[in-house]
């Protein structure tokens, strides 16, 4: 489905969000750079256009720069800064897990399970979820209406994709048609390593080994083309009951993390490369022609 006008500011809207908290996070680093933290800066368009396709009955299971993601699927700016700044009354953990490591059993909101901050660890206990989903769907254990099927959605990072316990997760998804998308935001990052020095292959070639999981290749950065393509993606998985990789390429705009800053490991021509693919950029100019 094309994004209408309303989605289109909806979308506008939430990446400001998402851009003002990541540049108040920086100027303010005299109090936020005590707790680790990741941003979604360069990653919003794909994390909002994914999260605009979920509904209540799905599990999501987002990775540490998500919060674009997260703010899209309807947590505040105060939900997320309550965990940034570990206070007692951060409704996800208590203050015990670092920025955007949710959890979450929301009646009206996708269900996030708790996980673990090792990175790339989600992607079990997700395609182990999906593996729950079909195991009541076949039990006849459950039924549901056309459309409106619970999907499992797996975000994680291109460094996290080399894993070992990755391949194991998608061998079984592919083998076994889960009903699960992963969402792979790759940035050509993997903390400071780039691409060239930790793999061989991107996503799609890497997933080629995986018979029977679909895959896609996308600009990350372009909202329109994310939104329709994810929402035909998830509409796929909703309604075939089989798994799916979209990879999404990104621009990396903020630091690794809080604690791991881009100068330190990043040449400039790099970072002003990046800079021109700013998805708020772009979207900003596609709602003013
Ligand atoms: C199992 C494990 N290995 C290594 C690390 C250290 N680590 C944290 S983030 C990260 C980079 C992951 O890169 P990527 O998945 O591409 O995500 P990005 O930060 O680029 O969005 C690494 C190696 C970790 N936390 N857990
Ligand atoms: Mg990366």
């Amino acid at each position: 489905m094309k994004a209408s006008k309303e989605t289109l500011l909806q979308a506008y809207r939430l990446m400001c969000t998402a851009k003002t908290l990541s540049e108040l996070y920086e100027a303010r680093k005299d109090i936020c750079a005590k707790y680790v933290h990741a941003t979604s800066r360069g990653h919003e368009a794909i994390q909002l256009a994914t999260a605009l396709q979920l509904k209540p009955q799905d599990f999501a299971f987002p990775y540490y720069r998500d919060d674009a993601m997260l703010l899209g699927m309807g947590f505040s700016p105060y939900d997320l800064m309550l965990q940034l700044m570990a206070k007692g009354t951060d409704y996800f953990s208590g203050g015990r897990t670092y920025y955007s490591h949710p959890s979450s059993n929301r009646p009206d909101l996708p269900k996030i399970p708790h996980q673990s901050s090792a990175t790339g660890m989600q992607t079990i206990p997700a395609t182990g979820t999906a593996q729950g989903l079909q195991y009541k769907e076949q039990q006849k254990l459950v039924q549901y209406k056309r459309g409106e099927e619970p999907v499992v959605l797996c975000s994680l990072g291109d460094g996290a994709l080399t894993e070992g316990e990755i391949s194991e997760a998608l061998q079984m998804a592919a083998l076994h048609n889960y009903p699960i998308i992963y969402l792979v935001q790759d940035n050509e990052w993997d903390i400071s390593a780039h691409a060239s020095e930790v793999r061989n292959q991107d996503a799609p070639d890497y997933a080629k080994g995986f018979k029977g999981l679909k895959v896609e290749s996308i600009d990350g950065t372009d909202f329109a083309e994310c939104y329709e393509t994810m929402s035909r993606v998830v509409n796929y998985v909703r309604t075939h009951r089989s798994p799916y990789l979209v990879h999404a390429k990104v621009p990396l705009l903020n630091h690794h993390t809080s604690g791991v800053r881009k100068e330190w490991y990043r040449p400039k021509e790099n970072l002003e490369r990046d800079q021109l693919r700013d998805p708020y950029t772009k979207l900003n100019k596609q709602l003013l022609v």
